[in-house]
């Protein structure tokens, strides 16, 4: 088989064709929901069942670019996929379109297996493909004709079904005719437009639904009957290039599987108490901020975060404690985890033990430092629990607490190789000098800080090199729940030098110095920065 110049115009209409039908199910997916974009579903899928080597691999090679590298993969896929389909559109009709229509079929049936799906998520697929197959009927057709076998004129229409001969002479198969082409060309390029314009206006739909943005922007939260208590002036050493004791919620990192934020309307949105429970119920969002409700500030944890790695951020929480809503709902007595799930179908498996505990303001957050949690935080409502790594307990998006028992039960992350139990190991970080950095000889300020949720920093001491471990300077802080800053001055002097840093907890457990990747749960070792001083 020898590859001649219809078959460039026959794969450009694949992917035209193709494109075209997948811009269209965008804008149906923008009227159907937004989560039923094929496209997304299709994304959902490959998150969910990535191995965990490969996902390992993505984090550590894009880091939290992956969301755009996997889209951008699953482009360059679809569109060699179209190629092919136009190929054999040509080649083997009517076999392209086979193959477009049951990739079509697999894109409506995945849509309609995804959490929260109705069968109405069938839709997209099925009108955008659909739409595709028939383009691609429509150009494949129009694919311009050798000029050597078809005369000037008769091009429109006669492409496709009436193949050239395979012993066609060599001149025939490189050029074609001009009038065809030019047919050709028009067909493609206004399905292109019209692509693009479906993809525009799918675009503008999903702007005018800013309307859950616009919800959240009026909403005016209650006051907490429990106020967290001020930060204290010194909880912030305020050095340059250094973090704030509290992010800002613009600062703050963000993980999690959606390729989309969820949009999450107050209005629709419930919080449904079940599983191993005397008393099972839901509550609406206005049911909700009539409870009363606590602020607390927590050092939020990735259990992905590398030593000196930045997935660690500093809030004040605003929410319901979780402990009165399963006191509510009695939890019978052979229970030992809830199962917390967001609109997404993902889910965090956290010790009932730890969110019933006394002590510990386990929250279902509505607010994020003073505002309604912004929606890739997890709007309207989301779990904060102190002490333990996001992945078993920070469900963003949250609408069902299950009360089960992890003998029955998983976290999303547990079957991908991540432990069933998660809580945040004693760590340190060095904001700067920055590895790497240039300084001056003379005094450098070496600060960062460091976190032992639940229990508290009690020391932090830095060491150049192979020298004695030096005691930095403690910032204030609220209490056990955050981040404590620290500082140190040092006499650096020129060269290469090495800065280590570790903390001491509270209970005057020393950090750990053995290394540990994140997973199964959470990495350990002494952040060290190299600089060089001249
Ligand atoms: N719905 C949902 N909630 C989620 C996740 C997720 O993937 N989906 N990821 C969790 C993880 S792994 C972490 S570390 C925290 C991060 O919260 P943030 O994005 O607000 O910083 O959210 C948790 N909650
Ligand atoms: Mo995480």
């Amino acid at each position: 088989m020898r590859f001649r110049a219809r078959d460039g115009w026959a794969a450009l209409a694949g992917v035209v064709a193709a494109g075209a039908g997948l811009a269209l199910s965008e804008l149906v997916a923008a009227w159907v929901d937004p989560a039923s974009s094929p496209v997304l579903a299709l994304g959902g899928v490959v998150v969910d069942n990535v191995p965990p080597w490969l996902k390992d691999f993505a984090v550590e090679w894009f880091g939290t670019a992956d969301k755009l590298v996997l889209l951008s993969t699953m482009g360059v896929v679809l569109a060699a996929g179209a190629a092919l389909a136009g190929l054999l559109e040509l080649r083997r009709p009517p076999a392209g379109r086979v193959l477009m229509g049951a990739v079509g079929l697999l894109l409506a049936i995945i849509a309609v297996t995804r959490p929260g799906a109705t069968p109405l998520w069938a839709l997209p697929a099925v009108l955008g493909v659909g739409s595709g197959v028939l383009l691609l009927r429509l150009l494949v057709a129009r694919v311009p004709a050798p000029a050597a076998v078809v005369p000037v004129g008769a091009g429109a229409g006669s492409g496709g079904a009436t193949d050239v001969p395979a012993d066609e002479p060599p001149a025939a198969a490189l050029s074609d005719d001009g009038a065809s082409r030019r047919t050709f060309l028009i067909w493609t390029g206004a399905t292109a437009v019209g692509g693009v314009l479906a993809l525009a206006a799918s675009r503008a739909l999903a702007a005018g639904s800013r309307a859950v943005e616009v919800v959240r922007e009026a909403i005016r939260l209650p006051s907490a009957a429990t106020p967290a208590p001020a930060v204290p002036a010194g909880a912030d050493l305020g050095v340059p290039g250094t973090e704030p004791y509290v992010t800002p919620n613009a600062d703050f990192y963000r993980i999690d599987t959606a390729l989309r934020v969820p949009k999450v309307d107050p209005a629709t949105w419930s919080l449904r108490v079940t599983g191993l429970v005397e008393e099972p119920f839901e509550i609406t969002w206005d049911e909700l901020l009539e409870l009363p409700m606590t602020e607390h500030h927590v050092t939020l944890c990735c259990v992905s975060n590398e030593v000196g790695g930045d997935l660690v951020d500093n809030a004040l929480w605003l929410g319901h404690p979780i402990r009165e809503l399963l006191a509510r709902a009695r939890p019978q007595a052979d229970a030992d985890m809830v199962l917390s799930s967001s609109v997404d179908g993902w889910t965090a498996g956290t010790p009932l033990e730890v969110l019933t505990d006394p002590d510990r303001q386990a929250l279902v957050a509505v607010g994020m430092n003073g505002e309604p949690l912004p929606e890739e935080h997890g709007f309207p409502a989301r779990l904060v629990v102190p002490g333990l790594y996001g992945y078993v307990s920070a469900t963003k998006w949250v609408t069902e607490l299950k009360v089960t028992r992890f003998a029955d039960d998983q976290g999303y992350w547990t079957p991908r190789g991540w432990s069933a139990m998660g809580p945040v190991k004693l760590q340190s970080r060095i904001h700067v000098p920055r590895p790497g950095a240039a300084v001056e000889a003379g005094q450098v300020t070496i600060a960062g800080v460091a976190w032992a949720q639940r229990t508290g920093i009690s020391g932090v001491e830095v060491r150049v090199d192979d020298g004695e471990w030096m005691a930095a300077e403690l910032a204030d802080t609220v209490g056990p729940d955050t981040w404590r800053q620290w500082r140190l001055d040092w006499d650096a002097t020129p060269g290469d030098h090495q800065v280590a840093v570790r903390a001491t907890d509270a209970n005057g457990q020393v950090q750990t110095a053995e290394q540990a990747p994140p997973a199964p749960d959470g990495a350990t070792g002494w952040h060290a920065v190299s600089v060089t001083v001249g």
